[in-house]
């Protein structure tokens, strides 16, 4: 029904029509042991998430609503490196349908003209050395002409971005392939040749930024990103901070 070409992902894939989250549903399947490459995806959600059980507005007919599950043979605190690596291949897809370069903002924001219309939620079934399955759910904001009030000035859509309508089936076609290609890639050779395609599309690096964590807010300059996907931060005093989740707001230079 997609017309994919990958081997990977999108053999399995189920397709609803109302979920309260995909994200959901993708935890429970992979417990049940579906295999890689499992996709879960929705026309609508009536309880979509994000970080910290935050809303994500999921309706119908609108958006891409998917989750995805992997099983990468990496320790749990590898985990970022992947947010990273889906984060590009949705910004890849993008720049190909919109012909629009998209900015990503770590950790899981990509946004079209400083507002946001991807976000990005993983999550892990572990062991305490071992992932069993990384969840990765997606949410992009497709054909949206408007948003409710609560999220109407940071929240935008490929429509609103370029004036077109899109073919989500298209998009979802495309975003397997890179995210297949990418996979690949890192299953190969590691992450490092990600972070670098990462790094083309990121707007947080050398910015005087504020990182809101569950412990607390940090202040300073982000330095870059890991080997493992986690944010380096410099405070004033020269202090040196690693932070693996957190809300970045960007301070005006
Ligand atoms: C995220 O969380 O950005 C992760 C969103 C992941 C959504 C996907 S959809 C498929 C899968 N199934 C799920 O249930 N979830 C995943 P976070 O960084 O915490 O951002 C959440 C915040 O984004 C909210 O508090 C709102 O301010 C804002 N927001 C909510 N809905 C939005 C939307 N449709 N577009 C842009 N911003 C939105």
């Amino acid at each position: 029904q997609l017309g994919l070409k990958t081997k990977r992902f999108g053999w399995n894939v189920y397709d609803q029509e109302s979920v309260p989250s995909t994200q959901q549903l993708a935890h429970q399947l992979a417990h049940e042991g579906a295999e890689e490459g499992t996709i879960v995806i929705a026309e609508e959600q009536t309880a979509g998430r994000g970080r910290l059980n935050r809303i994500w507005h999921s309706p119908k007919g609108t958006g891409i609503w998917m989750s995805v599950i992997l099983r990468p043979s990496i320790p749990p605190q590898q985990a970022p490196q992947l947010t990273l690596l889906v984060a590009v291949a949705v910004a890849q897809t993008i720049q190909e349908v919109t012909n629009i370069v998209p900015d990503i903002k770590w950790p899981n924001d990509i946004l079209l003209n400083g507002k946001k219309v991807v976000g990005i939620l993983t999550e892990l079934q572990a062991d305490p050395d071992q992932v069993q399955a990384v969840i990765v759910g997606i949410g992009i904001n497709v054909n949206q002409k408007q948003f409710p009030n609560d999220i109407a000035s940071l929240a935008t859509s490929l429509a609103i971005e370029t004036g077109r309508t899109f073919h989500r089936p298209k998009i979802v076609q495309t975003l397997l392939q890179k995210l297949e290609q990418l996979y690949e890639q890192y299953l190969q050779h590691g992450f490092l040749p990600i972070k670098l395609l990462w790094e083309a599309y990121a707007i947080t690096i050398g910015q005087q930024i504020v990182a809101r964590t569950l412990n607390g807010a940090v202040r300073g300059t982000a330095l870059g990103i890991t080997d493992s996907g986690t944010l380096k931060l410099q405070t004033e005093d020269g202090a040196i901070h690693y932070i693996y989740s957190a809300d970045i707001e960007i301070k005006k230079q």
